[in-house]
C-alpha cells in the first residue's frame, strides 16, 4: 500500500463529542438527542442517495438535529441549533487518530480523507483539530459525485484524485457498512475496532483487515 485513506466522521472525528452540548442544553436527553442525530444523519444521507435528492451534508445532519429533537419533544430554538451544529467543527479526535497519523506520515504513506461532508466543514473540522499538514490536497468529499456512501462512485474518485492504482490504496473506517462498500467498490479495507464490540454488517463485504487503532496501521506499508 501507498495510500491510506481515512473516513472522517466516527473515524477521525468522534461525532458523539456532541452529546455534553446535548446534555447541558436537555438535562436528562443528551445520550438520547445524539444518538438518533447520527443515526438520522446517515439515514437521510441513504435516503436521498436512493431519491437522487442530494443535499449536502451539512444540510443533512441539519435536518436530522431538527427531527431528532421533533421526535424526542424537545424543544429547540435557533440558538441552540446553531451551538449543536457548530460542535461539527469542533469535533474530538480519537486518541489514536494523532499518533497514527504521525507514525504513518513518517514512514512515507500518502494520507488522505474520503467523506460524505462537503469540503468546507470538512476543511474547519481538520484544522480545528489540527490535522490539516497531514492532509494538504488530500480531503476527498462526495460533493464530487452529489451521491453519499455508500455509492460506489464516491470511491472510485480515489485512484484519479491521488494518482495512486487502486491497488495500493487502503481505505480505513470505523463504520462497518462504510467498510462494506469501499470493499465493495474493489478496495483494500480496515475496520477499526476501537471497543471491540461493534458488531459487523451482514451485507457480504467484510473488511481485509481489522484493527483496533490507527496506531496499528504500520505494518501494512509495502515492502520498498
Ligand atoms: C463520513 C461518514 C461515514 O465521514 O460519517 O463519510
Amino acid at each position: 500500500l501507498k495510500a491510506f485513506v481515512f473516513d472522517a466522521y466516527g473515524t477521525l472525528f468522534d461525532v458523539f463529542s456532541v452529546t455534553s452540548l446535548c446534555e447541558d442544553l436537555f438535562p436528562g436527553h443528551g445520550k438520547e438527542l445524539a444518538n438518533s442525530w447520527r443515526k438520522k444523519q446517515l439515514e437521510y444521507s441513504w435516503l436521498r442517495s436512493l431519491m437522487g435528492r442530494y443535499r449536502g451534508f451539512w444540510g443533512v445532519t441539519e435536518d436530522a438535529l431538527v427531527y431528532s429533537a421533533k421526535s424526542l419533544n424537545l424543544e429547540i430554538t435557533a440558538n441552540e441549533r446553531a451551538q449543536l451544529m457548530d460542535c461539527y467543527l469542533h469535533l474530538a479526535t480519537f486518541p489514536d487518530v494523532k499518533p497514527g497519523l504521525e507514525e504513518l506520515e513518517k514512514i512515507g504513506m500518502h494520507l488522505a480523507i474520503l467523506s460524505n461532508g462537503e469540503p468546507e466543514m470538512l476543511r474547519a473540522v481538520v484544522e480545528n483539530a489540527d490535522l490539516s499538514n497531514f492532509f494538504t490536497d488530500t480531503i476527498f468529499s462526495v460533493e464530487s459525485v452529489k451521491e453519499f456512501k455508500p455509492s460506489p462512485r464516491v470511491y472510485d474518485q480515489l485512484s484519479s484524485g491521488l494518482k495512486i492504482n487502486k491497488r495500493e490504496i487502503g481505505f480505513v473506517s470505523a463504520n462497518n457498512w462504510d467498510v462494506n462498500g469501499a470493499s465493495s467498490a474493489g478496495f483494500a479495507t480496515f475496520w477499526i475496532q476501537r471497543s471491540g464490540f461493534e458488531t459487523s454488517e451482514e451485507l457480504g463485504y467484510p473488511p481485509t483487515h481489522v484493527v483496533n487503532a490507527i496506531t496499528d496501521l504500520r505494518r501494512f506499508r509495502s515492502p520498498k
